[in-house]
Protein backbone atom coordinates (compact mmCIF):
# COMPACT_ATOMS: atom_id res chain seq x y z
CA UNK A 1 0.00 0.00 0.00
CA UNK A 2 1.28 3.46 -0.61
CA UNK A 3 0.35 4.42 2.73
CA UNK A 4 2.79 6.90 3.73
CA UNK A 5 1.75 9.07 0.70
CA UNK A 6 -1.85 8.64 1.98
CA UNK A 7 -3.41 8.82 -1.32
CA UNK A 8 -6.94 9.72 -0.51
CA UNK A 9 -6.24 13.23 0.27
CA UNK A 10 -5.82 13.47 -3.47
CA UNK A 11 -8.04 11.02 -4.97
CA UNK A 12 -12.13 11.47 -5.66
CA UNK A 13 -14.33 9.26 -3.37
CA UNK A 14 -16.44 7.11 -5.66
CA UNK A 15 -18.47 4.18 -5.20
CA UNK A 16 -17.63 0.89 -7.99
CA UNK A 17 -21.06 1.91 -9.45
CA UNK A 18 -19.30 4.73 -10.49
CA UNK A 19 -15.96 3.99 -12.07
CA UNK A 20 -17.07 4.69 -15.74
CA UNK A 21 -15.10 5.68 -19.06
CA UNK A 22 -15.91 9.50 -17.95
CA UNK A 23 -13.53 9.06 -14.73
CA UNK A 24 -10.74 8.16 -17.38
CA UNK A 25 -7.45 9.54 -15.75
CA UNK A 26 -8.53 10.21 -12.64
CA UNK A 27 -7.24 9.52 -9.18
CA UNK A 28 -10.04 7.53 -6.84
CA UNK A 29 -10.43 6.33 -3.75
CA UNK A 30 -13.41 3.33 -3.74
CA UNK A 31 -14.69 1.59 -0.44
CA UNK A 32 -16.53 -1.63 -1.09
CA UNK A 33 -16.40 -5.72 -0.76
CA UNK A 34 -14.08 -7.51 -2.63
CA UNK A 35 -16.60 -9.07 -5.01
CA UNK A 36 -13.96 -11.66 -6.71
CA UNK A 37 -10.06 -12.02 -7.12
CA UNK A 38 -8.12 -13.34 -9.83
CA UNK A 39 -4.52 -13.93 -8.73
CA UNK A 40 -2.48 -13.70 -11.96
CA UNK A 41 0.47 -13.79 -10.40
CA UNK A 42 2.14 -11.00 -11.51
CA UNK A 43 -1.17 -9.35 -12.29
CA UNK A 44 -4.11 -9.50 -9.44
CA UNK A 45 -7.96 -8.60 -10.53
CA UNK A 46 -10.08 -7.47 -7.46
CA UNK A 47 -13.80 -6.74 -8.21
CA UNK A 48 -14.80 -4.68 -5.72
CA UNK A 49 -18.92 -4.46 -5.27
CA UNK A 50 -21.47 -2.42 -3.09
CA UNK A 51 -24.83 -1.53 -4.05
CA UNK A 52 -24.09 1.01 -6.44
CA UNK A 53 -22.21 -1.67 -9.03
CA UNK A 54 -19.12 -3.47 -9.73
CA UNK A 55 -16.21 -1.84 -10.29
CA UNK A 56 -12.63 -4.05 -11.40
CA UNK A 57 -9.50 -2.81 -10.40
CA UNK A 58 -6.07 -4.59 -11.22
CA UNK A 59 -2.95 -4.62 -9.40
CA UNK A 60 0.45 -5.03 -10.75
CA UNK A 61 2.76 -6.91 -8.08
CA UNK A 62 5.85 -5.36 -9.90
CA UNK A 63 6.90 -2.19 -8.02
CA UNK A 64 3.96 -2.98 -5.51
CA UNK A 65 5.79 -1.99 -2.14
CA UNK A 66 5.56 -5.19 0.71
CA UNK A 67 1.96 -3.43 2.41
CA UNK A 68 0.31 -3.77 -1.18
CA UNK A 69 2.00 -7.37 -1.60
CA UNK A 70 0.81 -8.35 2.22
CA UNK A 71 -2.54 -7.11 1.52
CA UNK A 72 -2.84 -9.02 -2.03
CA UNK A 73 -1.78 -12.03 -0.99
CA UNK A 74 -4.00 -12.59 1.76
CA UNK A 75 -7.05 -10.82 0.10
CA UNK A 76 -10.50 -13.19 0.72
CA UNK A 77 -13.32 -12.42 -1.04
CA UNK A 78 -16.52 -10.03 0.80
CA UNK A 79 -13.81 -8.80 2.92
CA UNK A 80 -14.60 -4.95 3.20
CA UNK A 81 -11.58 -2.93 1.32
CA UNK A 82 -10.46 0.31 0.09
CA UNK A 83 -8.57 0.47 -2.91
CA UNK A 84 -6.79 3.74 -4.78
CA UNK A 85 -5.47 3.98 -8.31
CA UNK A 86 -6.21 5.63 -11.29
CA UNK A 87 -9.29 4.75 -13.61
CA UNK A 88 -8.57 4.02 -17.38
CA UNK A 89 -10.73 3.23 -20.04
CA UNK A 90 -10.33 -0.30 -21.08
CA UNK A 91 -12.04 -1.93 -23.82
CA UNK A 92 -10.74 -5.18 -23.49
CA UNK A 93 -12.22 -5.07 -19.72
CA UNK A 94 -15.81 -6.82 -19.21
CA UNK A 95 -16.70 -3.36 -18.18
CA UNK A 96 -15.39 -0.96 -20.40
CA UNK A 97 -12.97 0.50 -17.64
CA UNK A 98 -11.05 -0.79 -15.24
CA UNK A 99 -8.88 1.53 -11.85
CA UNK A 100 -5.61 0.62 -12.14
CA UNK A 101 -4.48 -0.09 -8.79
CA UNK A 102 -1.86 1.31 -6.41
CA UNK A 103 -3.15 1.15 -2.92
CA UNK A 104 -5.39 -1.49 -1.02
CA UNK A 105 -5.93 -1.33 2.56
CA UNK A 106 -8.40 -4.46 3.93
CA UNK A 107 -11.37 -2.46 6.76
CA UNK A 108 -12.46 -6.00 7.59
CA UNK A 109 -11.19 -9.22 6.74
CA UNK A 110 -13.89 -11.94 5.74
CA UNK A 111 -12.76 -15.42 6.43
CA UNK A 112 -11.20 -17.53 4.06
CA UNK A 113 -13.84 -20.07 3.92
CA UNK A 114 -17.54 -18.88 3.18
CA UNK A 115 -20.14 -20.73 3.58
CA UNK A 116 -21.84 -19.42 0.85
CA UNK A 117 -20.82 -18.22 -3.22
CA UNK A 118 -21.62 -15.07 -3.49
CA UNK A 119 -20.80 -14.51 -7.40
CA UNK A 120 -23.47 -17.30 -7.43
CA UNK A 121 -21.47 -19.64 -9.67
CA UNK A 122 -22.34 -22.29 -7.41
CA UNK A 123 -26.53 -22.78 -7.70
CA UNK A 124 -27.69 -23.28 -4.51
CA UNK A 125 -31.46 -24.39 -2.97
CA UNK A 126 -33.82 -21.90 -1.73
CA UNK A 127 -32.98 -23.50 1.71
CA UNK A 128 -29.27 -22.55 1.31
CA UNK A 129 -29.76 -19.48 0.35
CA UNK A 130 -32.58 -18.37 3.23
CA UNK A 131 -29.85 -19.82 5.35
CA UNK A 132 -26.93 -17.97 4.60
CA UNK A 133 -29.06 -14.87 3.65
CA UNK A 134 -26.68 -11.77 4.72
CA UNK A 135 -24.31 -13.25 1.93
CA UNK A 136 -27.39 -14.39 -0.60
CA UNK A 137 -28.59 -10.76 -0.24
CA UNK A 138 -25.10 -9.30 -1.59
CA UNK A 139 -25.64 -10.67 -4.80
CA UNK A 140 -26.03 -8.10 -7.23
CA UNK A 141 -29.82 -9.60 -8.70
CA UNK A 142 -30.61 -9.97 -5.36
CA UNK A 143 -29.47 -6.51 -3.85
CA UNK A 144 -31.41 -5.28 -6.46
CA UNK A 145 -34.99 -6.74 -5.90
CA UNK A 146 -34.29 -4.30 -2.62
CA UNK A 147 -33.13 -1.24 -4.04
CA UNK A 148 -36.59 -1.65 -6.46
CA UNK A 149 -38.57 -2.06 -2.87
CA UNK A 150 -36.87 0.89 -1.60
CA UNK A 151 -38.09 3.18 -4.75
CA UNK A 152 -41.67 0.87 -4.36
CA UNK A 153 -42.12 2.54 -0.48
CA UNK A 154 -41.02 6.14 -1.67
CA UNK A 155 -43.87 5.97 -4.92
CA UNK A 156 -46.00 4.65 -2.34
CA UNK A 157 -45.69 7.35 0.21
CA UNK A 158 -45.29 10.09 -2.63
CA UNK A 159 -48.50 9.30 -4.46
CA UNK A 160 -50.55 8.70 -1.28
CA UNK A 161 -49.75 11.58 0.05
CA UNK A 162 -50.39 13.53 -2.99
CA UNK A 163 -53.96 12.01 -2.75
CA UNK A 164 -54.54 13.36 0.85
CA UNK A 165 -53.51 10.45 2.87
CA UNK A 166 -51.96 10.89 6.25
CA UNK A 167 -48.89 8.27 6.87
CA UNK A 168 -50.44 6.56 10.39
CA UNK A 169 -48.81 3.68 12.32
CA UNK A 170 -51.64 1.40 14.61
CA UNK A 171 -50.85 -1.25 17.19
CA UNK A 172 -49.14 -4.26 16.14
CA UNK A 173 -50.04 -6.40 19.57
CA UNK A 174 -53.85 -6.46 19.78
CA UNK A 175 -56.58 -7.68 22.17
CA UNK A 176 -58.77 -9.01 19.13
CA UNK A 177 -59.29 -10.88 15.57
CA UNK A 178 -60.30 -8.71 12.86
CA UNK A 179 -59.82 -10.67 9.84
CA UNK A 180 -61.24 -14.29 11.31
CA UNK A 181 -59.79 -16.34 14.15
CA UNK A 182 -57.88 -18.92 12.16
CA UNK A 183 -54.47 -16.80 11.36
CA UNK A 184 -53.83 -15.23 14.92
CA UNK A 185 -50.48 -15.65 16.28
CA UNK A 186 -51.16 -15.45 20.26
CA UNK A 187 -49.16 -13.57 22.83
CA UNK A 188 -48.36 -13.97 26.44
CA UNK A 189 -49.06 -10.30 26.98
CA UNK A 190 -48.22 -10.03 30.84
CA UNK A 191 -50.13 -12.71 31.66
CA UNK A 192 -53.30 -11.82 29.43
CA UNK A 193 -53.87 -13.85 25.85
CA UNK A 194 -53.02 -11.47 23.02
CA UNK A 195 -52.59 -11.19 19.48
CA UNK A 196 -50.14 -10.05 16.84
CA UNK A 197 -52.30 -8.15 14.35
CA UNK A 198 -53.24 -9.17 11.00
CA UNK A 199 -53.96 -6.31 9.86
CA UNK A 200 -54.56 -2.62 10.38
CA UNK A 201 -58.35 -2.95 9.42
CA UNK A 202 -60.19 -1.20 12.56
CA UNK A 203 -57.64 1.56 13.67
CA UNK A 204 -57.76 2.46 10.10
CA UNK A 205 -61.69 2.72 9.91
CA UNK A 206 -61.85 4.98 13.31
CA UNK A 207 -58.99 7.05 12.25
CA UNK A 208 -60.99 8.44 9.39
CA UNK A 209 -63.26 9.73 12.09
CA UNK A 210 -59.77 12.30 12.67
CA UNK A 211 -58.08 12.48 9.52
CA UNK A 212 -60.06 11.33 6.95
CA UNK A 213 -58.11 9.78 5.07
CA UNK A 214 -55.24 7.28 6.02
CA UNK A 215 -52.61 4.97 5.06
CA UNK A 216 -50.28 2.71 6.49
CA UNK A 217 -47.24 0.56 6.07
CA UNK A 218 -46.50 -1.79 7.95
CA UNK A 219 -45.71 -5.73 9.57
CA UNK A 220 -48.45 -7.87 9.76
CA UNK A 221 -49.08 -11.45 10.77
CA UNK A 222 -50.71 -14.53 9.85
CA UNK A 223 -50.43 -17.76 11.54
CA UNK A 224 -50.32 -18.92 7.92
CA UNK A 225 -50.20 -22.92 7.84
CA UNK A 226 -50.48 -23.26 4.05
CA UNK A 227 -47.13 -23.15 3.09
CA UNK A 228 -47.21 -21.47 -0.21
CA UNK A 229 -44.78 -19.31 -3.14
CA UNK A 230 -46.99 -16.27 -1.96
CA UNK A 231 -47.67 -16.72 1.80
CA UNK A 232 -45.75 -16.09 4.72
CA UNK A 233 -46.11 -15.26 8.23
CA UNK A 234 -45.09 -11.56 8.33
CA UNK A 235 -45.55 -9.49 5.63
CA UNK A 236 -46.00 -5.50 4.90
CA UNK A 237 -49.34 -4.61 4.04
CA UNK A 238 -50.04 -0.83 2.43
CA UNK A 239 -53.52 -0.30 3.82
CA UNK A 240 -55.74 2.82 3.06
CA UNK A 241 -58.67 4.05 4.35
CA UNK A 242 -61.21 7.16 3.18
CA UNK A 243 -63.89 8.89 4.65
CA UNK A 244 -66.12 9.70 1.59
CA UNK A 245 -65.40 7.25 -0.83
CA UNK A 246 -66.99 4.18 -2.07
CA UNK A 247 -65.20 1.31 -3.29
CA UNK A 248 -64.70 2.38 -6.64
CA UNK A 249 -63.35 5.58 -5.53
CA UNK A 250 -60.52 3.92 -3.59
CA UNK A 251 -60.33 1.55 -6.86
CA UNK A 252 -59.23 4.35 -8.89
CA UNK A 253 -56.53 5.50 -5.88
CA UNK A 254 -55.35 1.75 -6.14
CA UNK A 255 -54.89 1.44 -9.93
CA UNK A 256 -53.32 5.31 -10.06
CA UNK A 257 -50.70 4.41 -7.54
CA UNK A 258 -50.12 0.90 -9.19
CA UNK A 259 -49.29 2.95 -12.61
CA UNK A 260 -47.60 5.64 -10.44
CA UNK A 261 -44.81 3.30 -8.78
CA UNK A 262 -44.22 1.80 -11.93
CA UNK A 263 -43.31 4.59 -13.40
CA UNK A 264 -40.69 5.71 -11.01
CA UNK A 265 -39.33 2.21 -10.78
CA UNK A 266 -38.85 2.80 -14.87
CA UNK A 267 -37.13 6.22 -14.41
CA UNK A 268 -35.12 4.82 -10.92
CA UNK A 269 -34.04 1.52 -11.58
CA UNK A 270 -33.54 0.85 -15.15
CA UNK A 271 -30.17 -1.21 -13.85
CA UNK A 272 -31.53 -2.79 -11.04
CA UNK A 273 -34.79 -3.81 -13.67
CA UNK A 274 -31.31 -5.21 -16.04
CA UNK A 275 -29.66 -6.93 -13.28
CA UNK A 276 -33.25 -8.76 -12.70
CA UNK A 277 -33.85 -9.59 -16.90
CA UNK A 278 -36.65 -7.43 -16.82
CA UNK A 279 -38.52 -5.33 -19.23
CA UNK A 280 -40.97 -3.20 -17.25
CA UNK A 281 -44.31 -1.36 -19.33
CA UNK A 282 -46.67 0.83 -16.63
CA UNK A 283 -50.25 -0.72 -17.28
CA UNK A 284 -53.23 1.29 -18.40
CA UNK A 285 -55.86 2.61 -16.30
CA UNK A 286 -58.48 1.57 -16.14
CA UNK A 287 -57.25 -1.73 -14.83
CA UNK A 288 -60.82 -4.47 -16.63
CA UNK A 289 -63.29 -5.12 -13.75
CA UNK A 290 -65.38 -7.91 -13.50
CA UNK A 291 -67.65 -9.19 -11.08
CA UNK A 292 -67.69 -12.19 -9.10
CA UNK A 293 -70.54 -13.36 -11.21
CA UNK A 294 -69.24 -12.26 -14.34
CA UNK A 295 -65.89 -14.28 -13.01
CA UNK A 296 -68.13 -17.89 -12.44
CA UNK A 297 -69.76 -17.21 -15.81
CA UNK A 298 -66.15 -16.86 -17.35
CA UNK A 299 -64.80 -20.24 -15.68
CA UNK A 300 -68.02 -21.91 -16.98
CA UNK A 301 -67.33 -20.47 -20.62
CA UNK A 302 -63.76 -22.26 -20.27
CA UNK A 303 -65.44 -25.70 -19.34
CA UNK A 304 -64.77 -25.17 -15.50
CA UNK A 305 -67.88 -25.27 -13.21
CA UNK A 306 -68.09 -23.45 -9.67
CA UNK A 307 -71.19 -23.41 -8.23
CA UNK A 308 -71.96 -19.91 -6.27
CA UNK A 309 -71.27 -18.64 -3.50
CA UNK A 310 -67.63 -20.08 -2.28
CA UNK A 311 -64.45 -17.87 -2.34
CA UNK A 312 -62.12 -17.84 -5.81
CA UNK A 313 -59.89 -20.38 -4.90
CA UNK A 314 -56.37 -20.59 -6.37
CA UNK A 315 -57.17 -23.42 -9.48
CA UNK A 316 -60.23 -21.15 -10.52
CA UNK A 317 -57.26 -17.67 -10.65
CA UNK A 318 -55.29 -20.08 -12.65
CA UNK A 319 -58.04 -20.79 -14.83
CA UNK A 320 -59.48 -17.39 -14.94
CA UNK A 321 -55.75 -15.56 -15.74
CA UNK A 322 -56.12 -17.55 -18.91
CA UNK A 323 -57.95 -14.70 -20.11
CA UNK A 324 -56.57 -11.76 -17.86
CA UNK A 325 -52.90 -11.43 -17.96
CA UNK A 326 -52.60 -8.38 -16.68
CA UNK A 327 -53.91 -6.32 -13.75
CA UNK A 328 -57.68 -6.06 -13.10
CA UNK A 329 -60.11 -6.28 -10.90
CA UNK A 330 -62.86 -8.87 -9.12
CA UNK A 331 -65.90 -7.01 -7.68
CA UNK A 332 -68.96 -8.06 -5.62
CA UNK A 333 -68.14 -10.94 -3.87
CA UNK A 334 -70.67 -12.77 -1.96
CA UNK A 335 -71.75 -11.25 1.43
CA UNK A 336 -71.15 -14.26 3.41
CA UNK A 337 -67.76 -14.96 2.21
CA UNK A 338 -66.23 -11.19 3.04
CA UNK A 339 -65.25 -9.97 6.64
CA UNK A 340 -67.87 -8.40 8.55
CA UNK A 341 -67.36 -4.87 8.23
CA UNK A 342 -67.97 -5.14 4.16
CA UNK A 343 -70.86 -3.20 3.16
CA UNK A 344 -73.69 -5.75 1.49
CA UNK A 345 -74.63 -4.01 -1.77
CA UNK A 346 -78.33 -2.02 -1.12
CA UNK A 347 -79.60 -3.31 -4.67
CA UNK A 348 -78.92 -6.76 -3.92
CA UNK A 349 -77.48 -8.16 -0.60
CA UNK A 350 -76.23 -10.93 -1.10
CA UNK A 351 -73.45 -9.56 -3.06
CA UNK A 352 -71.11 -6.79 -1.38
CA UNK A 353 -69.38 -3.91 -2.91
CA UNK A 354 -65.88 -5.38 -2.35
CA UNK A 355 -63.23 -6.22 -4.80
CA UNK A 356 -59.58 -7.93 -5.37
CA UNK A 357 -57.00 -6.61 -7.30
CA UNK A 358 -55.40 -9.50 -9.37
CA UNK A 359 -52.57 -9.98 -11.24
CA UNK A 360 -53.12 -12.97 -13.78
CA UNK A 361 -53.98 -15.06 -11.05
CA UNK A 362 -51.92 -13.34 -7.82
CA UNK A 363 -54.07 -11.30 -5.68
CA UNK A 364 -52.42 -8.53 -4.85
CA UNK A 365 -55.24 -6.36 -2.34
CA UNK A 366 -58.35 -6.64 -1.38
CA UNK A 367 -61.05 -3.83 -0.35
CA UNK A 368 -64.14 -2.68 -0.45
CA UNK A 369 -67.03 -0.06 1.22
CA UNK A 370 -67.68 -0.38 4.69
CA UNK A 371 -70.52 -0.63 6.78
CA UNK A 372 -71.09 2.63 8.38
CA UNK A 373 -74.35 2.06 10.12
CA UNK A 374 -73.20 0.98 13.76
CA UNK A 375 -76.80 -1.12 13.35
CA UNK A 376 -76.10 -3.25 10.58
CA UNK A 377 -72.19 -3.37 11.98
CA UNK A 378 -73.78 -4.80 15.02
CA UNK A 379 -76.28 -7.23 13.06
CA UNK A 380 -72.65 -8.28 10.85
CA UNK A 381 -70.90 -9.34 13.81
CA UNK A 382 -73.52 -11.43 15.43
CA UNK A 383 -74.24 -12.99 11.75
CA UNK A 384 -70.26 -14.16 10.98
CA UNK A 385 -70.09 -15.86 14.67
CA UNK A 386 -68.36 -12.45 16.27
CA UNK A 387 -69.11 -11.54 19.67
CA UNK A 388 -70.13 -7.61 19.26
CA UNK A 389 -68.73 -7.34 23.12
CA UNK A 390 -65.43 -8.34 21.90
CA UNK A 391 -65.48 -5.11 19.52
CA UNK A 392 -67.14 -2.49 21.92
CA UNK A 393 -64.60 -0.28 21.76
CA UNK A 394 -64.82 -0.49 17.96
CA UNK A 395 -68.55 -0.53 17.30
CA UNK A 396 -68.45 2.43 19.62
CA UNK A 397 -66.87 4.65 17.24
CA UNK A 398 -69.55 4.48 15.15
CA UNK A 399 -72.13 6.17 17.22
CA UNK A 400 -69.62 9.30 16.87
CA UNK A 401 -70.58 9.63 13.40
CA UNK A 402 -68.95 7.29 11.00
CA UNK A 403 -69.56 8.39 7.54
CA UNK A 404 -69.46 6.25 4.56
CA UNK A 405 -65.73 4.94 4.22
CA UNK A 406 -64.18 2.72 2.07
CA UNK A 407 -60.63 1.44 1.68
CA UNK A 408 -57.97 -1.34 0.59
CA UNK A 409 -54.92 -3.44 2.20
CA UNK A 410 -51.81 -4.13 -0.92
CA UNK A 411 -49.50 -7.18 -0.09
CA UNK A 412 -46.09 -4.91 -0.62
CA UNK A 413 -44.33 -7.94 -1.24
CA UNK A 414 -46.37 -9.38 -3.74
CA UNK A 415 -46.25 -6.22 -5.61
CA UNK A 416 -42.64 -6.43 -5.63
CA UNK A 417 -42.83 -10.10 -7.11
CA UNK A 418 -44.68 -8.41 -9.91
CA UNK A 419 -42.41 -5.82 -10.78
CA UNK A 420 -39.30 -7.91 -10.23
CA UNK A 421 -41.05 -10.97 -11.82
CA UNK A 422 -39.92 -13.18 -8.94
CA UNK A 423 -42.40 -16.28 -7.93
CA UNK A 424 -41.37 -17.01 -4.97
CA UNK A 425 -42.52 -14.12 -1.77
CA UNK A 426 -39.77 -15.42 0.41
CA UNK A 427 -37.07 -13.78 -2.31
CA UNK A 428 -38.28 -10.84 -2.08
CA UNK A 429 -38.60 -10.17 1.74
CA UNK A 430 -34.81 -9.75 3.22
CA UNK A 431 -35.85 -11.99 5.90
CA UNK A 432 -38.59 -14.51 5.68
CA UNK A 433 -41.04 -15.93 8.22
CA UNK A 434 -42.78 -18.96 7.29
CA UNK A 435 -44.51 -21.89 8.87
CA UNK A 436 -40.85 -23.76 8.95
CA UNK A 437 -38.74 -20.63 9.12
CA UNK A 438 -37.39 -18.39 12.49
CA UNK A 439 -34.20 -17.67 11.63
CA UNK A 440 -31.87 -15.97 10.43
P1 LIG B 1 -56.61 -9.48 3.02
O1 LIG B 1 -56.71 -10.46 4.13
O2 LIG B 1 -57.13 -9.89 1.69
O3 LIG B 1 -57.41 -8.14 3.38
O4 LIG B 1 -55.11 -9.01 2.88
C1 LIG B 1 -54.76 -7.96 1.99
C2 LIG B 1 -53.58 -8.35 1.13
O5 LIG B 1 -52.46 -8.66 1.94
C3 LIG B 1 -51.67 -9.66 1.32
N1 LIG B 1 -51.54 -10.81 2.23
C4 LIG B 1 -50.43 -11.57 2.35
N2 LIG B 1 -49.23 -11.51 1.75
C5 LIG B 1 -48.31 -12.44 2.09
N3 LIG B 1 -48.51 -13.41 3.00
C6 LIG B 1 -49.70 -13.52 3.63
N4 LIG B 1 -49.87 -14.47 4.55
C7 LIG B 1 -50.72 -12.56 3.32
N5 LIG B 1 -51.99 -12.37 3.73
C8 LIG B 1 -52.46 -11.30 3.06
C9 LIG B 1 -52.38 -10.05 0.04
C10 LIG B 1 -53.80 -9.58 0.29
O6 LIG B 1 -54.46 -9.28 -0.91
N6 LIG B 1 -58.27 -5.73 5.95
C11 LIG B 1 -58.32 -6.29 4.61
C12 LIG B 1 -57.97 -5.27 3.56
C13 LIG B 1 -59.00 -4.17 3.44
O7 LIG B 1 -60.18 -4.51 3.21
O8 LIG B 1 -58.64 -2.98 3.57
C14 LIG B 1 -57.32 -7.46 4.54
O9 LIG B 1 -56.51 -7.67 5.40
O10 LIG B 1 -51.79 -9.33 -1.03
Amino acid sequence: MVDGEKPAAASKEVRPGSVKPELDGQRVAIRGWVHEVRDLGSLVFVVLRDRSGLCQAVFSRKGADANLQAALDGLTRESAVRVWGVVKVAPQSRMGVEVRGDGLEVLARAVERLPYEVTGKVPASMTTRLDHRILDLRKPANTAIFLIADTLFDAIREYLRGEGFVEVRTPKIIATATEGGAALFKVDYFGREAYLAQSPQLYKEELVTVFDRVFEIGPFFRAEASHTRRHVSEFTSVDIEAAFMNYEDVMRVLEGMVVHVFKRVLDERRRELELLGVSLRPPRTPFKRITYDEALRELEELGYEKSWGGDLETPDLRYLAKRHTGFYFITHFPTAIKPFYIQPDPSNPSVSESFDLMYQWLELASGGTRISDPSLLRQRLTEQGLNPESFKHHVAVYDYGMPVHAGWGLGFERLLMVITRITNIREVILFPRDRFRLTP
